[in-house]
């Protein structure tokens, strides 16, 4: 077990520091926006905010870049990606100590976060010789008939706490080899790790030669965000957050026809049939429900067990639950960091008091950890609750470490309890049953952007798409072919022959 014992602030300012100097990073010291750490809750630095007319300014700026950047060639631009893909490689560590202090995240989850921004820069670079576009037979003789894939502009980039950097990097990336120009609004919870990317970028421009102002970083609250939403110069919204955030920005950004790409809250649900792997699927629900936190977007939050199984799986979680080590996300040991925020924290105790009164049974955790030793922290054991039945509480996304466990009779059963419920982002069967296997992954399945076949809901590799269906929002991000949110479609009719024919065979002599 880790100890009780915690880094203090002043320690974690100090490695945070460290950090930042060993990057590059001047940190512009201020008022008005503090950097924070979870690990205790308390204040690390200052730092100002972004005005308005730095918004104004930043927009004004990306939109010129924009301008030179549409026209190097896209493998060009996968240049300053690769530049960019080497830089967080040799800033590995100290970026993820970044992570770890803004963020909460233990070592390995904050290491593979940076990892995954590695791992979508050579996604990116490779991408940026294959922004294919089809050719088309055309019904005319002599025509060719074929589409072109364009830069769309200035992309705005809105991204949450819980992924502070890898988030950035899926956008940014992929954006960039596009042709997109950026600008990036953080969450106001993690200016940091921002910092230190947005200065990373800014070397790699340099050095590969880009323009200066392909990407932007602006720090602070809403109201910046609410720039990038409105602002006809953004071309495309991308925004991560709460279902509540993107019901604001979607109508907002579609209102000016602006394009918005929305990766809001998931409920994921894992289904576990009869002939599960039983060791294998308390392994990969432990890590997807009590994994960083419960705080991922792809956390999963229900699970839906067989009748006949469903009381030995439960006792084998709780049991697993018991054992979680809690606390210093900087220690090796722990497995569970802190809660983002004393918020967090009383939005879980919320639901949990709500899911008690709503016929619920918590089955393990729930209680506050290390309260004396960190007032001002959120350190919280995961909790199981068994339900009868698909309640309120159960049905909305808590951004804390709750698992929910319901249990089915027949498949058919519990796909329609899986897909009862508003959001659509990720989801899994724990089988060894292909035909039932099948089934969920099918058209009559799980009805979400992710299904996966004994594995966890969470930690999807940066080579497929990702995103959901219903209230997550409908917006792909990172792998496949989702760069084609990130620009624009030409279609392209050439009659290279010496006679001008209709289509459709309409005569007009
Ligand atoms: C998020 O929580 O916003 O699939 C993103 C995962 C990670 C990304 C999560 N690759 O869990």
């Amino acid at each position: 077990m880790p100890s009780t014992a915690l880094p203090t602030t002043d320690d974690l300012r100090a490695r945070a520091l460290t950090a930042l100097e060993r990057i590059g990073v001047t940190v512009p010291e201020g008022t008005g926006l503090p950097a924070r750490t979870p690990i205790t809750g308390e204040n690390l630095l200052g730092l100002t905010a972004s005005t308005a007319c730095d918004a104004d300014q930043a927009l004004a700026a990306t939109r010129a870049a924009f301008l030179t950047w549409r026209t190097t060639p896209a493998p060009r631009r996968g240049e300053l990606v690769r530049r960019l893909g080497e830089s967080l490689r040799e800033h590995k560590s100290d970026l993820a100590d970044l992570v770890t202090i803004e963020a909460g995240k233990i070592r390995s989850e904050a290491l593979g976060e940076v990892q995954e921004m590695i791992d979508i820069c050579e996604f990116a670079v490779g991408l940026s010789r294959q922004l294919y576009g089809r050719t088309i037979a055309s019904e005319r003789p002599g025509h060719r008939l074929a589409e072109t894939w364009h830069p769309l502009g200035v992309a705005g980039v809105i991204s949450a706490f819980n992924f502070p950097a890898a988030v950035w990097s899926w956008n940014t990336a992929i954006a960039l080899v596009c042709g997109d120009t950026v600008v990036w609004k953080p969450s106001e919870l993690t200016p940091l790790i921002s910092l230190a990317c947005a200065h990373l970028l800014a070397r790699a421009a340099e050095e590969t030669g880009a323009p200066r102002d392909v990407h932007r970083l602006l720090l602070g609250d809403r109201t910046i965000g609410e720039t990038l939403v409105d602002d006809p110069r953004v071309a495309l919204v991308s925004a991560t957050g709460s279902t509540r955030m993107g019901r604001e920005v979607g109508p907002r950004v579609a209102a000016r026809f602006g394009r918005s790409l929305l990766e809001l809250g998931g409920n994921n649900a894992a289904v576990v049939a009869p002939s599960a792997d039983l060791d294998l699927a308390v392994q990969g629900i432990v890590f997807a429900a009590a994994g960083t936190a419960g705080q991922r977007c792809t956390t999963l939050r229900r699970l839906i067990v067989h009748r006949d199984i469903a009381d030995g799986l439960v006792e084998r979680l709780a049991a697993a639950y018991r054992k979680l080590p809690i606390g210093d996300p900087f220690d090796g040991t722990t497995l569970v960091g802190p809660l983002i925020s004393t918020a967090a924290l009383d939005g879980m105790r919320d639901a949990l008091a709500r899911a008690r009164a709503q016929g619920g049974e918590i089955l393990a955790g729930g209680d506050r950890r290390l309260a004396d030793t960190a007032p001002h922290a959120a350190y919280v054991e995961p909790a199981v609750v068994r339900v009868a039945e698909q309640t309120g509480v159960v049905r909305e996304e808590t951004f804390a470490p709750i698992l929910y466990v319901l249990t089915y009779d027949t498949l058919d059963q519990a796909i329609a309890l899986h897909n009862d419920v508003p959001q659509g982002l990720s989801s899994s069967i724990f089988t060894r049953d292909q035909r039932e296997a099948e089934i969920f992954l099918s058209a009559e399945g799980s009805d979400c952007g992710i299904a996966n076949v004994n594995i966890g809901t969470s930690g999807a590799e940066i080579g497929g798409a990702f995103g959901g269906e219903k209230e997550t929002g409908g917006g792909r991000e990172s792998g496949s072919d989702a760069w084609r949110a990130y620009m624009r479609r030409a279609t392209n009719t050439v009659n290279y022959s010496s006679r001008l024919s209709l289509a459709q065979n309409v005569s007009f002599p």
